[in-house]
């Protein structure tokens, strides 16, 4: 039995697996998980970097104790979009701006002033969000020239980590997909947008493809640990591109949703998708671990609720999932609806106050009690995933007939449920872990044990637990997509 470390760290929390692989089954320990999340300082939201970091060294320690010693190669995955920058002598210069910034969406404008939407998108395939490292890039220009004038590398998450363990500055390929600097045409940085907006042309390390090992873990690494030298592996970097290696699509009829904080919806495709209707609608087009694209929509997922639970915690009110489960189960349904990826709930400061809003301002019930604001923000996020299948399946020309869910969201047996209802879909769910064993085919496949994607799904759907479910209520739901489609997507 061979095993690697699959680290895959989410926007609020990350994680360590072991994973072992016999040649048939591949088998999950979770050896460690750690909270993170956006720290704020005055108007700002950074990442605590080095506390990741720290994490990440406990986590093999466990491991280590655990007798999981043996680790063919460790490979990282993260929440795409965010980087550091490195000094010329290679050390962290700022802690990692978070994309939750709101004056990104001012270094975002300032940047369509000089490049249009329409260029920026055909030449990238991706969606113009503020988000993205471009304008979080020239917003550090404007509000912070020192600092890109003293930097001499970017890397982006996943990669800052592993040049941490391992010395090495290379960009992977899929999630340098998410900075709006890479070219649609030949997966290579764009130069000339950078050198369009006096950007340093040279900040960026090296692309790389997935499927490279890229060095080992440093001496002073093996020291602390008291551990042989580990390999370390570009797998895909994106979290959202390990987790489609993960789902075992079926056919080019199958859809995929990888759920968390964010919900991602797409279908693989050859190249990138730059339609003028992709555009309009927000869809956007991202790399895959083994070289292609993902035309997806990004969505917001357990965001709302993960900010609704901070409220209710402060307020000493239960927030566990049995709880909220008949507290969901007691309140009537499709009461109120909201936009979910309405600007309103991207950063407020009390989420239920900002969905009551909303509803107020839609002239809705307004959604009152724990059960109440569960069910506005799961039916509304159902059918948001609804709206997006069907723009889907007008973009690809084809009847989309089921739907992989995975990630630690579909723990949350009423969203698989309501996605299904809502869609009139059979849902697939699993596995929960998606992005992690991701993780960690990119690096079977690295290291030779596995052949390609399509032989680790394989090896998925023999290891893993799947579960289905069936839509009901269909003509219920037909009607408030109407109602939802007409009068709260444009709320
Ligand atoms: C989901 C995700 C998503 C976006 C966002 C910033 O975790 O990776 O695909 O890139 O984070």
């Amino acid at each position: 039995m061979k095993r690697v470390w699959a680290f895959d760290i989410g926007a609020s929390n990350g994680r360590l697996m072991v994973n072992s692989f016999d040649g048939k089954y591949m088998y999950l320990e979770e050896i460690y998980r750690f909270p993170n999340f956006p720290v704020q300082v005055t108007n700002n939201y950074y990442w605590d970097i080095l506390n990741i970091y720290s994490e990440m060294k406990k986590a093999m320690k466990k491991s280590i104790y655990k007798g999981f010693d043996q680790i063919e190669s460790m490979g990282i995955d993260t929440w795409g979009v965010d980087f550091g920058l490195l000094s010329n002598t290679g050390e962290i210069l700022c802690n990692p701006y978070s994309y939750r910034n709101p004056r990104n969406i001012e270094g975002m404008e300032r940047v369509l002033d000089q490049i249009s939407s329409d260029e920026l998108f055909g030449l990238t395939g991706l969606e113009i969000a503020s988000i993205n490292t471009l304008f979080q890039l020239y917003t550090i220009k404007e509000a912070n020239p020192k600092l890109l004038e003293q930097a001499e590398t970017l890397l982006l998450t996943p990669n800052l980590l592993a040049y941490l363990f391992s010395g090495q500055k290379y960009n992977e390929f899929t999630i340098s997909s998410t900075t709006q600097m890479l070219s649609a045409f030949d997966k290579d940085w764009d130069k000339n947008i950078l050198d369009r907006l006096s950007l340093p042309k040279d900040l960026m390390a090296p692309i790389v493809e997935p499927y490279t090992i890229a060095g080992e873990t440093l001496p002073a690494i093996n020291k602390e640990m008291e551990m042989d030298p580990v390999k370390v592996t570009y797998t895909a970097g994106h979290d959202t591109a390990c987790a489609l290696a993960a789902l075992p699509l079926e056919d080019d009829q199958s859809i995929f949703m990888s759920c968390g904080t964010w919900v991602l919806i797409g279908v693989p495709v050859d190249d990138p998708v730059t339609h003028a209707n992709a555009m309009k609608w927000g869809f956007t087009s991202e790399g895959t671990m083994d070289g292609y694209y993902r035309l997806q929509k990004n969505n917001m997922g357990m965001w709302l609720l993960q900010q609704s639970r901070l409220i209710w915690e402060r307020e000493g009110i239960t927030t566990d999932y049995e709880n909220e489960n008949r507290l969901f189960m007691e309140s009537e349904p499709l009461q109120s609806l909201i936009d979910p990826d309405h600007p309103s709930f991207f950063t407020p400061n009390n989420m239920i106050e900002a969905i009551q809003q909303f509803c107020r301002d839609t002239n809705q019930v307004v959604p009152k009690t724990q059960g109440e604001i569960i069910r506005c923000i799961l039916e509304s996020l159902a059918l948001k995933y609804r709206w997006v299948i069907n723009h889907l399946e007008i973009l690809t020309g084809k009847k989309l007939k089921r739907i992989h869910m995975g990630g630690g969201a579909i723990r949350n047996q009423i969203l698989c449920q309501l996605t299904a209802n809502a869609t009139e879909l059979k849902v697939i769910a699993g596995p929960i872990e998606a992005s992690s064993i991701g993780n960690a085919i990119g690096q079977w496949i690295a290291l030779g044990e596995v052949k390609n994607i399509k032989e680790a799904r394989e090896v998925v759907k023999r290891s893993f637990p799947l579960k289905e479910y069936k839509p009901q209520d269909s003509d219920k739901w037909e009607d408030k997509y109407n109602y939802f489609n007409e009068n709260i997507l444009q709320g």
